[in-house]
């Protein structure tokens, strides 16, 4: 089914229910941050829902953990941006990312049960939970970590355009680091029906429309001054560069991060239109258990800084 246009997309789909104040906690970030002359990036992380029913008990989502978010979101506090971190809720968050599951409790010992329980962190894991606990008080002390969460994929496109929205008078400060996993198919509003789907009605029939392409009018209109990173994943090996290429003629943005579903946690290839690098984990990092994102982070940031650069007249002395 062919897409309607963005403009479509934003008149038939209500904001999602906490909008506003998703809103003024973007506004007041990015307005504090302006103020101070720090650069703020936009990660967004995780993958987006398309319900199949307005109460909605079933939907169609993807595979998208948000690792790549999170590591980066954490790796631009390092570089000292101020991180908007746009997730899907329960997708991993930064900080938390390192103690997910069970981890956290196996960390704990607890001693003197009853009224006296006293629960401290195992003394092997001191080493591994105090350095993380630092950067995270530390972000949050300076203030420089916003969290806004979607869920829907219409819930992503309006907090995404509010975000852009903010970040517009940041001009080439800002950084749009785009690696959420997006569904590119959605049902129409008017096509959901309201209550759960009975299996007495017979096997539903689903037809998926396109997605309206929100990257054109966030290159364009939105943030036009703004460096733009998109990421595109593929299954298939000889798609991947051509379609990067491809993203980067159409949208006319900076840099395609390419990656496979299959190798995304050691290699990436840094896509722009005059060149392509590739980033690939030696062996012995991924033993050691490296983050690829903390490399990929410190690419985008020299890019963005020549991007910065190039851009910002220079004041005359
Ligand atoms: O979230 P994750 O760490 O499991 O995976 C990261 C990723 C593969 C979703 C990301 O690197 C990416 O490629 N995002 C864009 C996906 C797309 O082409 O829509």
């Amino acid at each position: 089914m062919a897409s309607g246009t963005w403009e479509e997309f934003f008149a038939v789909h209500l904001p999602p229910t906490d909008f506003e104040d998703n809103r003024s906690l973007l506004k007041e970030f990015c307005e504090r941050h302006d103020q101070y002359g720090n650069k703020i990036v936009l990660v967004t992380s995780g993958g987006t829902t398309v319900p199949l029913e307005h109460n909605t008990v079933r939907f169609v989502d993807n595979f998208s953990a948000g690792k790549r978010g999170a590591a980066s979101a954490e790796y631009f506090l390092e570089h000292g941006y101020a991180v908007i971190f746009m997730h899907r809720q329960k997708s991993l968050e930064p900080f938390t990312r390192h103690f997910s599951g069970q981890k956290l409790l196996d960390m704990l010992v607890m001693s003197d049960r009853g009224p006296n329980t006293t629960i401290c962190v195992k003394p092997d894991s001191v080493f591994a939970l105090a350095p993380v606990l630092s950067r995270y008080q530390a972000a949050h002390a300076a203030g420089t970590l916003l969290h806004v969460s979607f869920t829907t994929v219409s819930d992503y496109f309006w907090l995404l355009r509010a975000a852009c929205e903010c970040l517009a008078h940041i001009g080439a400060r800002a950084l749009l680091y785009l690696s959420a996993a997006v569904s590119d198919f959605y049902i129409p509003k008017d096509r959901v029906p309201t209550h759960k789907m009975q299996s007495g009605s017979g096997a539903p029939v689903i037809q998926l429309h396109l997605v309206p392409k929100m990257l054109a009018p966030l290159v364009n209109l939105w943030v036009p001054s703004a460096y733009v990173v998109s990421f595109k994943l593929e299954t298939d090996e000889n798609l991947l560069i051509p379609k990067a290429k491809a993203a980067l003629e159409k949208y006319k943005h900076k840099l395609v991060i390419a990656n496979l579903l299959q190798t995304r946690r050691h290699r990436v290839i840094m896509v722009t239109p005059e060149a392509s690098q590739e980033i690939l984990l030696t062996r012995e990092e991924v033993h050691a258990s490296v983050d690829i994102e903390q490399m990929i982070v410190g690419e985008v940031v020299r890019l963005h800084a020549e991007h910065e650069r190039v851009t910002t007249p220079r004041r005359p002395r």
